[in-house]
């Protein structure tokens, strides 16, 4: 692959609404976009990266630096056959997954727009639509939740997921599942608790929840063997695996039964599909995280949901969701049966809109060989 020049570009983008976790709240989100220029096409891609270290050690400012003095250069200087040799040329970089990410995904892209194929393709995807939950964060009030959780719902949307922390879990959860007995439940601790939560776990299995997502440390597996062993709720973890050797650590101890997926976490998606063909191999089911992406980071969520092991709804949601206007033409819409349909396009399917992204550009920078 000849590559003339890599653009990053930050933007800032306002949420919808404020989105709160165990580890804090974002209103504004900013973005690092990745666009590779080789012989008159463009891949793109985007970083995952939150504005702060909280998620784990990334943030947008590490990610903009990583990729700037690191990543990009290498991928300047290093002749790459595809797409998987750059996850390769990566590997020495330590950790910096998102940074790594937003590079690599931009050569998927670029790669099947080169060869004229769907990138869901390209990537042995055989699914024609995904299916979608929610992700909803910790609210101000338990009435407010209720009504979120109703509106979702109400659009078709096939499981919700309640963000959990010490002070906002066992009544918040019992009102939920009270309010909607039928529904697909689950919820994600950002590794909120430790072992001495154990109870609390333990009551948490009445509710009949899907999973419950991460509930101790950020980089831990070991306790969640002891914690998966002592309740009925499948553990589903996300923070704590970042590559396919993680994965069948986990598999293999029973430290979980489910296994999120995200292309920033996991460095792109060459390891995405290893960590998917992992857990295949293992019956484990996955489905595609979300990080409250703009549009070319839910247009690449959406590729690789194609997949045939993302077979839970993820946590992919329409663009209206997030932002008032998307970066991508079309938007992302989920249907009334809680699914967004693949599109057949060259690449991620979804085409950045210039204008709309200059509009929210805070800063750019040119890289050539
Ligand atoms: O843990 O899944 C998470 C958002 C930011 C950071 C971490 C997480 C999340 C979400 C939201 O749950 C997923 C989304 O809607 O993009
Ligand atoms: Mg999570």
């Amino acid at each position: 692959m000849k590559l003339d020049q890599i653009e990053l570009r930050e933007i800032q983008m306002p949420l919808v609404s404020f989105f709160e976790t165990s580890f804090g709240r974002t209103t504004q989100r900013r973005i690092i976009l990745v666009r590779i220029f080789s012989e008159g096409v463009v891949g793109w891609g985007e970083a995952t990266s939150p504005e702060g270290p909280f998620y784990n050690h990334e943030s947008t400012g590490t990610a903009w630096h990583i990729l700037r003095d690191f990543v990009i250069p290498r991928v300047l200087q290093t002749p790459i056959q595809s797409p998987p040799d750059a996850a390769v040329l990566l590997k020495p970089i330590r950790g910096h997954g998102m940074a790594k990410a937003a590079a690599e995904i931009a050569l998927w892209d670029l790669r099947a727009r080169q060869s004229g194929k769907p990138l869901h393709q390209l990537l042995g995807g055989s699914r024609r639509s995904i299916d979608c939950g929610v992700s909803i964060g910790i609210q101000q009030s338990i009435g407010e939740l209720l009504k979120k959780v109703e509106k979702e719902i109400h659009a078709g949307y096939q499981r919700i997921k309640i963000k959990i922390k010490p002070g906002w879990d066992l009544d918040v959860v019992r009102e939920v599942r009270r309010q909607f007995p039928a529904s697909l439940l689950m919820c994600d601790a950002n590794s909120a608790y430790t072992l001495r939560d154990i109870d609390l776990f333990k009551r948490l299995d009445e509710f009949k929840l899907m999973m419950i997502e991460q509930p101790l440390a950020w980089n831990d597996i070991i306790d969640h063997i002891q914690l998966q062993r002592a309740i009925q709720t499948p553990i589903c973890l996300d923070e704590s695996i970042l590559d396919a050797e993680d994965a069948r650590k986990a598999i293999e101890s029973d430290a979980c039964r489910i296994i999120n997926i995200k292309l920033g976490r996991v460095a792109g998606h060459t390891e995405a599909k290893r960590v998917h063909d992992v857990c295949a191999a293992h019956s484990i089911p996955v489905w595609c995280g979300g990080m409250l992406e703009a549009g070319i980071g839910r247009a690449h969520n959406i590729a690789m949901s194609a997949l045939q092991n993302f077979s839970l709804p993820g946590d992919v949601s329409a663009s209206k969701r997030y932002f008032h206007r998307d970066i991508i033409d079309p938007e992302v819409e989920v249907d009334s049966q809680g699914r967004i349909q693949l599109l057949d396009g060259p690449g991620i399917g979804f085409e950045p809109n210039l204008q709309r992204i200059d509009a929210v550009t805070v800063r750019t920078e040119m890289l050539r060989p």
